[in-house]
C-alpha cells in the first residue's frame, strides 16, 4: 500500500508515523528513538530552519505534498497506474474536496483497469470545517452526500463518531472491508479477464475536527469547531498557563504508558508496525527513483525528415513526432512504464501515429462508433481536465515511471499552479541525496500561440515559458524547435534526463524544414547558433544580426532575411537561431547560461539585435538584461489577434517578415535614405495584405507560396 495525505497541515501525522516505525531515524540519524532524537523531532517540527508543517519531500514516504491542497487522489491515482498489486489509501480533506482538482479526481476511476492498474481506496475525512468554514459535504444530508459518491463510481461506507475505542474498531472494520472488496473485483477482473470497470469502495470518516484536542480554550469550543484549525493552544501569545494547559491536553495520551524511561516506543507497540520496506516511510513507490528503469527510446534520427536543401521540404512537426512517439510506446509495451497524457487533444496535437500501436483509455460505456477507445490504452486523453493530466502524470513519475503532458500552450496555464509545486518538489529533493531521481516532467506544447484558425483569441497565450523561466533554474529547461528534426532531437533529450521540468513547444501545422537530421543534432547539442547558410557576413563584422526563437519566428525572420539581402544586397545579416532558450541568461544564473563571451561571439557588443521571439517579448527582456549589447530589439506575441488568418496574426503582433524588415532599416542609421524605398514597400504591401484577407479570407499568395531562395 501506499498512503497520501491531502488535507492542510497534517504533515506531523505522518512524521509521527515514520518516526515510531522507525523509518524516520533511518533517513535522518539524529532524530534517534531516545528522548533527545524525540525532543529534536518535535522542535524542528515547523520551525525556522526545520521541517515544512505538510507532507514534503523531506517526509519519507511521501509523494504528496498536501500544501497546495486538490491533488491527493489525483497523485494517488497516477501512482496506482500499472501498478497491478499497490493499493493507494488517499486521505481527502473535506475542505480540500471542495477544490477544481479534487473534484474532477473522483471521475478517475473510469480511465482505471482492474487487471493491469492497482487500487485506490479514497478516505472522505469529513471532519466537518476547513479553516474558518463549514465544508459542504458536512452540511448535506448522508443521503445526497451518498448518492453523489454514487454517481460517481463509487461504493461509499460510513464511519461515523467522536469515541475513540469504537471508532478505532469500526475503522478497522471498514477498512478490512475495503480491501477485502479490492482484492475481490480485482481476482475476479484477473481470472476471467473482464476488465469492465467495478463499482470500487470508498470510506468517509467523519469525525470532530480536533478530535481529542483541547475541548475548550479561552471559554471557546475548539473540538468540534473550525478553531482547532494549525495550533489549537496558542502558547505563543504568552497568556498565563498556556503551557500547564498544553501538558494537559498531552498528557491525555498518556505517553508514560507507550514510551519507556528512555524515551523509546514500548516493544509491544514497536512490533505493531509492519517491517522493513512496508513501512509507510520505507515504501520505495514513495521514493520513485528507486524503482525507475531506464525508457527504451529508438534511434531518433531514423525518423529524419528528409531536407535536402533548408526550406525546399514541408511537414508537420508534431506528426513526424508522433512517429517516434509510436515506437518509444512499443519498445516499452512490456515494461508498462510509459503513458502519454493529454486533456482530449492527442489527434488534435498530431500524434495520430501512436494509435497505430496502442488506444486511448477507456473503462466507462462503449457506443457504436467509438473510435480508438480501449481499456488499456496508454494515451490518457479521455478525460478533458488539465488538471487530472497534471496529477495523474505527477503520481506516475514520482513512483518511477515515465511519460508528457501534450496539451495546447494556452491551457496549459490551468496547471501553472501544480507545475510551481512540482517545481519546488524538485528543487527540494535536489537537495536531499536520499530521494533517488525521477524521470523529467515533459511537456510538449503544441497548438501555440500564432496558428488558431477557427479558434480564435481566447486560444492564444504563450506565457507559459514566463511562468516556468522564473522557477528554480537547476529545475527548468525551456525548448524551441524550429522544425522536425530538431523536436525529435529536443524530445529524444528530454525522455531521457532526470528531476527536470522540461517545456517544449512545438508546431503541429505544414512548416518549412529547415536543418538536415546532422545539422539538427548539432543545433539541439548546442542549443544556440549561427545559421550560415541563411548569414553573408562570413569573415566581416555583421551590420544586423537577425535572431529567432520558435517555429513561426524564425519562418518570418528568414522570410526578411530574403527581402533584405535582395534589396539591400551590401548588408551583412548575421542569422542566429535559439532552440534553448535558457541559453540566453548568463551562465551564472543557469546551467546552460551562455559565457559573456560566447554570447558575445553570437551577438556582438553593439551590433542590432533584431530577435523575433515565439512568446511575450518581455522574457528576451528579462534573460538578456545583464548581456552588454543594449541594441536589442525584440518582437513578440502583443496580445493582438482574433479569428483571422495565420498570417495576419504575425502582422497584428509585427513579428511578419515586413515589420522586422523595417525594423533592420530603422535600426541602421548608416544605411542613410537608402532603406526609405524598402520601408515604403514594406508598408504598402502591408495595406495589400489586409485588403487582400478582407476580400478572400487567406493570405497573399506572395506569403502562402513564400520559399527560401537564397
Ligand atoms: C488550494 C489551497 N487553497 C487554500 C489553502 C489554505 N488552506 C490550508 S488548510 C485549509 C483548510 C483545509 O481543510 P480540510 O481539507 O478540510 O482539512 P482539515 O484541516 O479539516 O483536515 C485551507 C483553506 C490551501 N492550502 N490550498
Ligand atoms: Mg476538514
Amino acid at each position: 500500500m501506499i498512503y497520501l495525505s491531502g488535507p492542510g497541515h497534517g504533515g506531523n501525522a505522518i512524521v509521527a508515523q515514520d518516526y515510531l516505525d522507525g523509518s524516520y531515524s533511518e533517513v535522518y540519524p539524529n532524530i534517534s528513538q531516545d528522548e533527545e532524537g524525540m525532543k529534536k523531532m518535535f522542535k524542528q517540527f515547523s520551525f525556522p530552519c526545520g521541517v515544512p508543517s505538510h507532507c514534503a519531500p523531506e517526509t519519507p514516504g511521501s509523494i504528496n505534498e498536501g500544501g497546495e491542497l486538490g491533488y491527493s487522489l489525483a497523485h494517488a491515482f497516477g501512482a496506482v497506474m500499472d501498478n497491478p498489486d499497490l493499493i493507494a489509501a488517499c486521505v481527502v480533506g473535506d475542505g480540500e474536496a471542495e477544490t477544481g482538482p479534487l473534484a474532477a479526481a473522483w471521475h478517475s476511476n473510469k480511465f482505471l483497469n482492474p487487471i493491469t492498474d492497482g487500487a485506490v481506496l479514497p478516505i472522505l475525512h469529513l471532519n466537518g470545517f476547513k479553516i474558518g468554514n463549514p465544508t459542504i459535504f458536512s452540511r448535506i444530508s448522508r443521503e445526497e452526500a451518498e448518492m453523489f459518491f454514487k454517481g460517481c463510481g463509487w461504493e461509499p461506507r460510513f464511519v461515523e463518531g467522536d469515541e475513540p475505542e469504537q471508532m478505532h474498531q469500526k475503522m478497522a472494520a471498514a477498512l478490512d472491508w475495503a480491501v477485502r472488496e479490492i482484492q475481490r473485483v480485482q481476482e475476479y477482473a484477473r481470472t476471467t479477464g473482464d476488465a469492465a470497470r467495478p463499482r470500487w469502495p470508498m470510506i468517509v470518516f467523519r469525525s470532530p475536527k480536533g478530535w481529542t484536542g483541547p475541548k475548550e480554550v479561552d471559554g471557546k469550543p475548539v473540538e468540534g469547531s473550525w478553531r482547532s484549525h494549525q495550533i489549537p493552544i496558542p502558547v505563543h501569545d504568552g497568556k498565563p498557563g498556556r503551557v500547564q494547559e498544553l501538558e494537559r491536553w498531552l498528557r491525555s495520551y498518556h505517553p508514560e504508558e507507550l514510551f519507556d524511561e528512555n524515551g523509546a516506543l514500548i516493544p509491544q507497540l514497536q512490533a505493531l508496525a509492519p517491517q522493513g520496506d512496508r513501512r509507510m516511510g520505507a515504501n520505495p513507490h514513495a521514493n520513485g527513483g528507486l524503482l525507475l528503469r531506464e525508457l527504451r527510446t529508438p534511434a531518433f534520427p531514423k525518423y529524419a525528415v528528409e531536407v535536402p536543401a533548408p526550406g525546399s521540404v514541408s511537414a508537420e512537426d508534431m506528426s513526424v513526432l508522433g512517429q517516434y512517439i509510436r515506437d518509444v510506446v512499443k519498445l516499452n509495451q512490456k515494461a508498462r512504464n510509459f503513458r502519454i497524457f493529454s486533456p482530449d487533444e492527442a489527434l488534435s496535437n498530431k500524434l495520430g501515429a501512436v494509435f497505430e500501436v496502442t488506444g486511448r483509455r477507456w473503462n466507462a460505456e462503449l457506443e457504436k462508433g467509438d473510435a480508438g477507445l480501449s481499456p488499456d490504452g496508454r494515451i490518457l486523453d479521455g478525460m478533458l481536465s488539465e488538471h487530472m493530466c497534471q496529477g495523474w502524470l505527477e503520481g506516475y513519475l514520482l513512483t518511477g515511471r515515465h511519460g508528457f503532458f501534450n496539451s495546447y500552450e494556452a491551457f496549459i496555464r490551468i496547471v501553472d499552479s501544480m507545475v510551481s509545486q512540482h517545481a519546488k518538489w524538485l528543487k527540494v529533493c535536489n537537495q536531499l541525496p536520499w530521494r533517488q531521481k525521477i524521470a523529467s516532467l515533459n511537456y510538449v506544447l503544441s497548438s501555440n500561440v500564432w496558428q488558431q484558425d477557427h479558434n480564435g483569441f481566447n486560444n492564444q497565450d504563450p506565457g507559459f515559458l514566463d511562468h516556468v523561466a522564473n522557477k528554480k533554474a537547476d529545475v527548468v529547461r525551456l525548448y524551441l524547435p524550429p522544425d522536425a528534426n530538431c523536436l525529435l532531437s529536443c524530445f529524444d533529450h528530454c525522455v531521457k534526463s532526470r528531476n527536470y521540468i522540461n517545456v517544449i513547444v512545438a508546431s503541429k501545422h505544414p512548416r518549412p524544414q529547415w536543418l538536415t537530421m546532422d545539422q539538427a543534432v548539432k543545433h539541439c547539442t548546442q542549443g544556440i547558433g549561427i545559421w550560415q547558410w541563411a548569414s553573408n557576413d562570413q569573415g566581416v563584422e555583421p551590420d544586423v544580426v537577425m535572431a529567432c526563437c520558435g517555429d513561426t519566428p524564425t519562418l518570418e525572420t528568414l522570410a526578411a532575411v530574403t527581402i533584405l539581402r535582395k534589396y539591400l544586397p551590401d548588408l551583412k545579416i548575421r542569422v542566429v537561431n535559439v532552440v534553448d532558450l535558457m541559453k540566453l541568461q548568463p551562465h551564472t544564473e543557469h546551467p546552460h547560461g551562455l559565457t559573456d563571451e560566447d554570447y558575445d561571439a553570437l551577438f556582438t557588443q553593439d551590433k542590432p539585435i533584431i530577435f523575433a521571439f515565439h512568446g511575450y517579448p518581455t522574457l528576451i527582456h528579462e534573460l538578456t538584461y545583464d548581456r552588454a549589447n543594449r541594441n536589442l530589439s525584440v518582437h513578440g506575441y502583443q496580445e493582438e489577434g482574433t479569428i483571422t488568418t495565420p498570417f495576419d496574426m504575425r502582422v497584428q503582433n509585427e513579428i511578419d517578415r515586413y515589420h522586422l524588415v523595417k525594423d533592420a532599416i530603422q535600426h541602421l542609421p548608416s544605411l542613410g535614405n537608402r532603406g526609405a524605398y524598402l520601408i515604403q514597400k514594406m508598408n504598402d504591401t502591408l495595406v495589400d495584405h489586409k485588403s487582400y484577407i478582407h476580400e478572400y479570407g487567406q493570405d497573399l499568395p506572395e506569403v502562402r507560396d513564400w520559399k527560401w531562395h537564397i
